[in-house]
Order: C-alpha cells, then sequence, then structure tokens
C-alpha cells in the first residue's frame, strides 16, 4: 500500500521565524499512515532540519543540479542536499520548466543525480492551458512523464507530481474527472514501463490545494497526496490538508 503524501513547496517564500510552524504543524503520526515534506527555499534547509527534530516531518529541497560539483555558481548538488540530512528534491517545476528553460532531458538528469544521491525525486508535470484547450493534455502528461523519469526509477526513489500550470497559485482546480484522468494515465504509463513496481511509486497533485478541497482530491483512485504550495506555508492552513489524507 503507498503511503500517503503531504509535500510543502514553499517556493521563495518563508523565513527562519517562518519554519516555527512545523513545530505547530498538526501530525497524525502513527495513526495516519502518511508522510509530510516541507520544502523550504534552500537556505533555510538547515534550519528546517532542526525543526524537524521534535516534530517528525520530512526535509526536501526545490532544485538540484544535475553534476555532483563544479563551477555553477549559485547551484547546489543533490548530494549536498543529502549531506544536511533532507531525503527529497522537487525537480522540474514548471517555474523552473518556464523561468530558466529546463527542459524534460535536463529535468530527468536531476531525478537521476537525486536518486544517485539517495534521495527521492519528486518530478513535476503538467499541461499548459493552451495545451488543455487544444485537447492535447494527456499527450502532453505521456511524453513530459516518459522523457523527465529516468530509468532505474522506482517507488522509493522516485514521486511524481501532476500540476496544470494552468492551476499552480490560480485558485483554479481541474474537475475531479481531469485529475483522475490523468492519475490513471499516469499509473497506466508508469505500469508499462516499471512493471509491478510501478504501483509503489507516489502520484501527486498539485495547483491551488486548499483546506477546502483537499478531501475530495485525496479521494480519487490514484491520488496520493499533494504538493502544496501557498496552502503549506501556515500551520494553520497545511494541517487540515494533511488531515484530509486519513
Ligand atoms: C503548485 C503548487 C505547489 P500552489 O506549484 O507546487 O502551488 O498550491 O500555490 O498552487
Amino acid at each position: 500500500m503507498r503511503r500517503k503524501l503531504a509535500a510543502g513547496n514553499w517556493k521563495m517564500n518563508g523565513s527562519v521565524s517562518a519554519l516555527d510552524m512545523i513545530g505547530a504543524l498538526k501530525l497524525k503520526h502513527p495513526e495516519c499512515p502518511c508522510d509530510v515534506l516541507l520544502c523550504p527555499p534552500a537556505p533555510l534547509l538547515t534550519h528546517a532540519l532542526q525543526n524537524s527534530a521534535s516534530n517528525p516531518i520530512f526535509i526536501g529541497a526545490q532544485d538540484c543540479h544535475a553534476k555532483e560539483s563544479g563551477a555553477f555558481t549559485g547551484d547546489h548538488s543533490a548530494a549536498m542536499i543529502a549531506e544536511i540530512g533532507a531525503t527529497h528534491v522537487i525537480v522540474g517545476h514548471s517555474e523552473r520548466r518556464e523561468a530558466y528553460g529546463e527542459t524534460d532531458v535536463q529535468v530527468a538528469a536531476k531525478a537521476q543525480a537525486a536518486q544517485a544521491a539517495g534521495l527521492t525525486a519528486i518530478v513535476c508535470i503538467g499541461e499548459s492551458l493552451e495545451q488543455r484547450e487544444a485537447g492535447d493534455a494527456l499527450d502532453v502528461i505521456t511524453s513530459q512523464l516518459a522523457r523527465s523519469v529516468p530509468d532505474g526509477s522506482s517507488g522509493k526513489t522516485l514521486v511524481i507530481a501532476y500540476e496544470p500550470i494552468w492551476a499552480i497559485g490560480t485558485g483554479k482546480i481541474p474537475t475531479m474527472e481531469q485529475i483522475a484522468e490523468v492519475h490513471g494515465l499516469m499509473r497506466i504509463e508508469l505500469r508499462a514501463r516499471f512493471g509491478a513496481d510501478a504501483d509503489n511509486i507516489r502520484l501527486l497533485y498539485g495547483g491551488s490545494v486548499k483546506p477546502g478541497n483537499a478531501a475530495k482530491i485525496f479521494a480519487l483512485d490514484n491520488v496520493d497526496g499533494a504538493l502544496v504550495g501557498g496552502a503549506s506555508l501556515k500551520a494553520e492552513d497545511f494541517s487540515p490538508i494533511i488531515e484530509a489524507l486519513a
């Protein structure tokens, strides 16, 4: 059985003092068979790990470089993330694909580097509004999934986040049928590639997840949790989303 996962992506938000929210999160451990992950900006990772000592959640980064080291000013490697005790890294978020032109091939290389360093890679994919309106969403998802996920991935080293770009930070979400359709497709595609272990790969939905819509999204087949942006910044918003996983 796949453990549910509530993953918070702070993007470029937060501060050392804002990390106090970790201690205020209402976790249902050990009763809830779910994991909670917070991905703050890189300079806050060490403080987040310190705060997570008392309230057991996982801490992850929002990006990594595909190389182990070198002259890449401003970047950080997967091994550096792992060395400080973080366990996950988001790769291929649409904001990075758009702002930095990251391609599927680059995203796969980052995911592979993360896995080689012992991290779980959270690979983000999702269609634009134009692609959705043109009826191309499922083709785009199939292509991104095939090209952004490295060979050798497993349920231990890979999480997929389906984030339709038009739902990110907009307050709009797809219909439940649309989410279920994409998640069902992703499961089929992963089974074709990875066999039975595909059933251990967690599939998250991301894009305007809030306390008010989390439960109905989590009730869908093949939705194993969420990647949550704005609503992960405060314990009062993130806690009810965690509770909705149970
Ligand atoms: C989608 C999501 C988190 P938000 O990017 O990755 O952000 O929940 O604010 O739409």
